[in-house]
């Protein structure tokens, strides 16, 4: 067992004690962050099979992994908020009570690590000793999750240390179990800062930093200590003037984080002096500075990002970035050279791939509209450290973040909502982000391209009610005497062949590019009823030769009989919330109805 001179800390002993009474692993190793311990365990994957180890001439420090076949993506519906009073925990989430949560998972988890190792990772959420850090200790028994959080946090030895004598650390416990889905759970106790998580090995379900703490738990802190914890990504914006900027966007899981925060700019802002740096891709933890902005920092350590898609055209940073240290999963191998493949890294698949489920794949029976015969899972992903990405910001572990001038919401929507709007204050802007909607991607088990209000795209993810949630965003405004703007965007909208009719990805920087310009009070703009939208001229389109002002006229177009469907919708989503809604976003709700009506 742990011998205890390695850990001294008696809350942390006496809890792994009680853990490891229930789970009967047959011995406990302590994760240090050491290369040595980790070089091991990466042998012992690739021994078990857990892990293949990838070229090493092409890859090095790669591998890649299958996760079992029922187990791709996070689960919403086997998902928990245990607060003592159901009403806490609030409508939109699944609520269990405590105490039977935790009897029926110590069944489950009784003997689930017999024959096992149970490691004890001790990890940082944000840089070690920075006012936004936060600690956490994960129990598990899955090397692939050790592996996993090594690259998503500052994980070993700093961390343990940084935890001191103290208690003040979030308990994580994840055990493989058997895989059952009808016993998976993901269970969160805010109230006692503690995570369960039981018969899944994959993502968000486990890697318990990530959604479970960063956001789950850390919003219910935040609300409790006076900041935010969002599901958004933070990027940089160096302008010509060599002034730096600062930018938070907050979209739903596979909706186009990753790729906005690692941007690279068309030639023609290039050339202008334009450049694009990231900090983070998944996670913004906020605070009220003492010049009254809001500053973020990333809690996170590494991308755990989504890869069909990612191509030298669409995301080359990223792709960069994942060529060495980067573990892969549920991507197709390609065996003539043993490196990996997804659906749209090339146009033409390699002649020999195994697919993600590691069977043979026959390109014959590949059809677009059936991902059941993609050779990559859509929603198979890489883990990355940070340290790899090409066009990281020198703040990335700066312990007091970066000011931020601008956040925006953002969805996947076929129609209604323009490529980029403007909110009229902070209220507005937290309606706006409020009344957020956008089609359901493979980043969560269920039906896809189902149009869902997804509040802030924090749904899945907010540790207590959705109502408190609006009013402590409300709150933060009050706080912040120099508030960012907020903004909102639609990459997705389509013509009516279901063509997206913006080119997205690196033409993006068109849109941010009206943002800081609005931020700097150096752009005009319309005003419309739901907020201030570019004219027609603001949208650099220079450079753009498949796109026509008519195009660009019908992404910024509002349909105000549309509108008022949407907002018979938000206020059905706002009633679904119930009593602890905030009035101010009925009545800017209300003003709204009026503006469009008038
Ligand atoms: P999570 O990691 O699940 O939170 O996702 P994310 O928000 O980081 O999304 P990501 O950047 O990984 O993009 C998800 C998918 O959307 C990928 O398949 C991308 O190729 C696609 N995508 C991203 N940006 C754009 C865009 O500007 N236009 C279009 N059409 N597709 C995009
Ligand atoms: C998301 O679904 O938003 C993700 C992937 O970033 S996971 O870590 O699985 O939640
Ligand atoms: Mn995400």
């Amino acid at each position: 067992m742990l011998k205890n001179t390695d850990i001294s800390n008696r809350f942390i002993s006496s809890w792994i004690e009680d853990i490891a009474k229930i789970t009967q692993p047959k011995e406990i190793v302590l994760i240090d962050g050491s290369n040595e311990q980790t070089e091991a365990l990466r042998e012992l994957a690739c021994s078990t099979g857990e892990l293949i180890r990838l070229n090493t001439e092409k890859m090095p420090g790669c591998y890649l992994h299958r996760s079992n076949p029922n187990d791709v993506a996070r689960v919403e519906d086997r998902t928990f908020i245990c607060t003592e009073k159901r009403e806490d925990a609030g409508s939109i989430n699944n609520w269990m009570d405590p105490d039977e949560c935790k009897k029926k998972l110590t069944g489950l988890y009784r003997g689930a690590m017999k024959g096992k190792t149970m490691y004890v990772i001790p990890y940082s959420m944000g840089s070690v000793g920075s006012q936004f850090a936060k600690y956490g200790i994960e129990l598990t028994d899955s090397v692939y999750v050790v592996l996993n959080m090594l690259i998503m946090t500052r994980a070993g030895k700093d961390a343990l240390d940084a935890i001191g004598d103290g208690d003040n650390f979030v308990r994580g416990l994840h055990a493989t179990a058997d895989l059952d889905e009808s016993n998976r759970y993901i269970v969160h106790f805010p109230e006692e800062n503690t995570i369960w998580s039981i018969n899944s090995a994959y993502g968000g379900n486990v890697l318990l930093g990530k959604k479970c703490f960063a956001l789950r738990i850390a919003s219910y802190l935040g609300r409790r200590e006076g900041w935010l914890a969002e599901h958004m990504l933070i990027l940089e914006i160096e302008c010509p003037s060599g002034e730096k900027k600062y930018i938070c966007a907050a979209f739903p899981s596979a909706c186009g984080k990753t790729n906005l925060a690692m941007l690279i700019p068309p030639s023609i802002y290039q050339k202008r002096g334009y450049k694009i740096r990231c900090l983070g891709d998944d996670i913004a933890w906020l605070r009220v500075g003492s010049d009254g902005r809001l500053w973020a920092i990333n809690p996170e350590n590494g991308f755990f990002g989504v890869a069909p898609g990612t191509s030298e055209k669409t995301n080359p940073n990223a792709l960069f970035t994942v060529q060495k240290s980067t573990i892969f999963t549920n991507v197709a191998h390609n065996i003539d050279n043993n490196t990996v493949w997804w659906e749209g890294l090339t146009d033409n698949a390699p002649s020999h791939l195994t697919d993600w489920k590691g069977n043979h794949w026959d390109p014959k029976q590949y059809n677009k509209k059936d991902p059941s015969t993609f050779a990559a899972h859509p929603n198979s992903r890489f883990t990355a450290p940070t340290s790899e990405c090409p066009c990281l910001s020198d703040k990335f572990n700066d312990p007091d973040g970066v000011p931020i001038s601008a956040i925006i919401f953002g969805g996947r929507r076929e129609h209604l909502t323009p490529l980029v709007y403007q909110s009229r204050s902070w209220q507005s802007g937290v309606f706006v982000g409020s009344a957020m909607a956008s089609e359901t991607t493979a980043a969560a088990v269920g039906k896809i391209g189902i149009v869902r209000r997804d509040p802030m795209a924090m749904r899945p993810f907010v540790g207590y009610d959705m109502g408190d949630y609006f009013t402590h965003w409300l709150d933060m405004g009050k706080k912040l005497s120099n508030p960012p703007k907020i903004f909102h965007v639609n990459w997705f909208r389509t013509d009516k062949d279901g063509r997206f009719l913006w080119p997205g990805f690196g033409e993006n920087m068109r849109v941010l590019e009206w943002i800081i310009k609005r931020c700097n009070g150096e752009a005009e703009a319309r005003e419309e009823a739901i907020g201030y939208l570019p004219l027609d001229n603001d949208i650099c389109t220079d450079d753009l030769d498949i796109f026509d002002k008519s195009t660009l006229s019908e992404l910024l177009r509002v349909d105000a009989n549309e509108w008022l469907c949407e907002l018979d919708e938000i206020e059905k989503f706002y009633n679904e919330i119930g009593k602890r809604m905030p009035v101010e976003l009925y009545s800017e709700l209300d003003c709204l109805r009026k503006r469009l009506t008038d």
